[in-house]
């Protein structure tokens, strides 16, 4: 891809017509959620304004035809993870909810005292506390694969870790706050010659890397729509059909149940059972523009871009003085976090901000990772699709100006 190809593509995303702070947007904070494409934001207000109406309750028209697209978005998300049914796709409201249900329902269900779970020292937030409350409540043991100082797993802790006592290994397909990608399909292969099952947190890939679950052999696989240029309040659990099958309930409510005497209740077929309550209609529905946009371009070409983007980035932050880069990893998503000497990473995300640069600064809901490196936390820019090398440029003169400023 040239950058002529991602101008067009960016005329895709209203967001970028505006100005902040009298300067054109540059925004580099994808790895917290992307900005929109068109398609999706329309496919949002024509439900809205012209089809809603409620899915799998009604026997009139509007209601059926919800139904229809409601079903379709899950049959295209099947396909665009390839997994081998529709069914081993839950709708949630986003990663994190994804993984706690896998923590209550598959960990309640499955895990009890002296049994042991695998995660590592960059998880995020999402993919670690659920994993402490699991282990508090049944008395199972946690893990954890460390990581070096580039960022990367230590792959003998998971050999050391691994034994008949592991139950589940859950770990990052990208770390959020370095950008690390990690082996994921010799964990998987690992794992399984224990018995143990794999959750793999995949909210930094799924708009990056192309994902087959069955290839990768995955159990349970979680990602968030919003970071798929897609609508918020959208997760998704992948997970195989019988594990699935073999799963309670995670919430009870409407639209789960079989049937319901005041004595006893039956259950949904997977995956409607895990879906209770009236959910994202609209949202759901208008995520399968984002999966269309993102097919559209390929996540190849995706990759191959925020590839170039990253190279280029990393190669002139490194050139900084006093700037230095957390996660050196080999193998990098589109993210690079970097502290400077002696300034906490707030300052300079506010004096960007000013400049008309959205970047994240702080621990990036991974407090481990900023322990590890025994700092606050980081200025992380994370790129999409529609990030140009122009915008690094621009990006690299205004960090240049606000370092010299401050000391
Ligand atoms: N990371 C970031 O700025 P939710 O909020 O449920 O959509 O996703 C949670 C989550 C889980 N795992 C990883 C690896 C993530 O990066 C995130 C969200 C955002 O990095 C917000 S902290």
């Amino acid at each position: 891809m040239d950058e002529k190809e991602i101008l067009e593509i960016r005329k895709q995303f209203p967001i970028f017509k505006q100005k902040m702070h009298g300067r054109p947007l540059i925004y580099f904070d994808s790895a917290a959620t992307t900005q929109k494409p068109k398609r999706m934001i329309e496919s949002l207000t024509s439900f809205y304004a012209n089809e809603y109406a409620t899915v799998h309750r009604g026997v009139y028209e509007l209601s059926m035809k919800a139904t229809d697209k409601y079903n379709a978005s899950r049959e295209t998300v099947k396909k665009f993870i390839n997994a081998n049914s529709e069914k081993e796709i839950v709708f949630t409201k986003g990663t994190t909810e994804s993984i706690n249900l896998v923590a209550y329902s598959y960990g309640d269900s499955n895990i009890s005292q002296g049994d042991e779970i695998i995660i590592s020292e960059m998880e995020h937030h999402s993919n670690l506390v659920p994993w402490q409350m699991l282990c508090r409540r049944k008395k199972a043991k946690l893990k954890v694969i460390r990581m070096n100082d580039h960022g990367e797993l230590v792959m003998g802790d998971l050999q050391r870790h691994l034994s008949e006592n592991t139950k589940l290994v859950c770990v990052a397909h990208v770390a959020n706050s370095t950008g690390t990608v990690n082996p994921i399909k010799e964990i998987i292969n690992k794992a399984h010659k224990f018995g143990a099952k794999v959750l793999v947190d995949g909210a930094q890939a799924s708009a990056h890397i192309k994902i087959d679950v069955q290839e990768l052999d995955a159990d349970f696989y979680a990602f968030s729509s919003h970071k798929m240029y897609g609508p918020n309040g959208v997760g998704i659990l992948y997970g195989k059909k019988t594990i699935l099958d073999a799963m309670p309930p995670f919430q009870g409510g409407g639209d789960m149940i079989d049937h319901v005497t005041m004595e006893k209740t039956t259950y949904q077929h997977t995956p409607l059972r895990f879906e209770a309550g009236t959910p994202t209609i609209a949202e759901i529905i208008a995520f399968e523009k984002s999966l269309d946009f993102i097919e559209e371009i390929g996540l190849k070409n995706i990759a191959s871009w925020e590839k170039l983007l990253l190279n280029y980035a990393t190669e002139k932050i490194q050139n900084l003085s006093q700037i230095r880069i957390i996660g050196t990893a080999k193998e990098k998503g589109a993210i690079v976090s970097f502290i400077v000497d002696d300034e906490h990473p707030l300052d300079i995300g506010t004096f960007l901000d000013l400049e008309g640069i959205a970047v994240r600064t702080g621990h990036h809901c991974a407090q481990p990772t900023m322990a590890h490196f025994n700092i606050p936390g980081t200025i992380r820019a994370s790129f999409g699709i529609y990030n140009l090398f122009s915008e690094i440029d621009g990006f690299i003169e205004a960090l240049n100006r606000i370092v010299k400023k401050l000391q």
